[in-house]
């Protein structure tokens, strides 16, 4: 049988596959997902980046995508896609997605919210943990035999510091709760003051860093958020303040903050997510005060197969012609 970008041949696709939707899966994915999506849809796994001219030849049958947190799924894409009705995020960031595109042609857009609210939550936790206790040095320490030698270098307290928080939505209280049970003192900054919310409010990201200990981001990404974290704010966060970034890399101005760790003008940072993942400039990686991780935030077995469930889960629905399990909130 031909077998041709994962398409065979028309004449000699099986009945059985003929009854299938098309999917483009545009990113990586988890296995997993993989497996399930196999068995109910035709896919074509990121043709638009390795064959055009076979995306071309199926784009008319395409009507649903797969995408994950980090996907850029522009208006280019969208409109190469006639026959799209629904583009299923992996994930609870879906700024890659022109959300304003899908909307005009009735596309609807789905995420997986909640179900991975706490390991993120866990990993800022811990990155605030490792980059002030300086975990990953102590490890290396023993390790690398230094012990005999003498005790390591002291670090910083985290329980009882105070910790802002950029970006109060599901993750972000999910942060300040962990960060309270460490009696640290907790504020926040936002587009808006939350109404009911004991955690004093800073209107600006540099107002708040000036307040804290440990900046936390975990705002959405997108146009909004680009670089909000800039020299502004790293000034205020201080000499004696740590950054820890576990939203995307774009709301962080990346040279800046090299810039401000270089001239020890902030004390630290924990990063899980970059301006250019996977790239992650030699200039961060060659610096001890630093604790990178590679956008792992969602990264446990039991969350991703939350997260399948529910990417899978919403494409199901949407072909069942039932309502959405977790539509974003611009689409829904
Ligand atoms: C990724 C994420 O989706 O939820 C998000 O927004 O960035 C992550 O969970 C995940 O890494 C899969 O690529």
């Amino acid at each position: 049988m031909v077998q041709r970008h994962g398409v065979r041949a028309f004449p000699e696709r099986l009945e059985s596959e003929l009854s299938k939707p098309d999917v483009l899966v545009v990113a990586k994915l988890w296995p997993p997902m993989m497996e399930a999506l196999h068995g109910a849809f035709l896919v074509h796994d990121r043709i638009h980046q390795t064959d055009p001219a076979a995306l071309a030849a199926v784009a008319p049958r395409i009507r649903a995508m797969a995408a994950s947190g980090e996907s850029k799924v522009p208006r280019e894409l969208i409109a190469q896609l006639p026959a799209l009705e629904i583009i299923s995020v992996f994930g609870v960031g879906y700024d890659g997605v022109d959300v304003a595109a899908a909307r005009e042609r009735g596309i609807h857009v789905t995420h997986t919210p909640d179900v991975l609210t706490d390991d993120v939550a866990d990993l800022a936790l811990g990155l605030v943990l490792a980059v002030a206790r300086r975990i990953p040095q102590a490890d290396q320490y023993v390790r690398q035999g230094h012990w005999p030698e003498g005790p390591a270098p002291l670090a910083r307290k985290v329980s009882g510091a105070r910790l802002g928080v950029v970006g109060l939505g599901r993750i972000g209280q999910a942060i300040a709760q962990r960060a309270e049970a460490f009696g640290m003192a907790v504020a926040y900054t936002a587009r808006h003051e939350k109404v009911g919310c004991a955690y004093p409010y800073h209107p600006t990201p540099a107002a708040l860093a000036a307040a804290v200990d440990f900046l936390v981001v975990i705002t959405p990404g997108g146009a909004q958020t680009r670089k909000l974290i800039d020299t502004e704010v790293l000034t205020a966060l201080g000499p004696q303040g740590f950054l820890v970034n576990v939203a995307r890399g774009s709301v962080v101005d990346q040279a800046a903050l090299v810039e401000a760790l270089q001239a020890g003008r902030i004390a630290g940072a924990g990063l899980d997510v970059f301006e250019d993942e996977p790239d992650v400039p030699l200039a961060l990686r060659a610096m001890d005060n630093v604790v990178l991780t590679p956008h792992i935030g969602s990264a446990t077995w039991q969350t991703r197969r939350a997260m399948a469930d529910l990417a899978f889960g919403n494409l199901q629905a949407h072909f069942a012609g039932q309502p959405l399990l977790t539509p974003v909130p611009q689409t829904a």
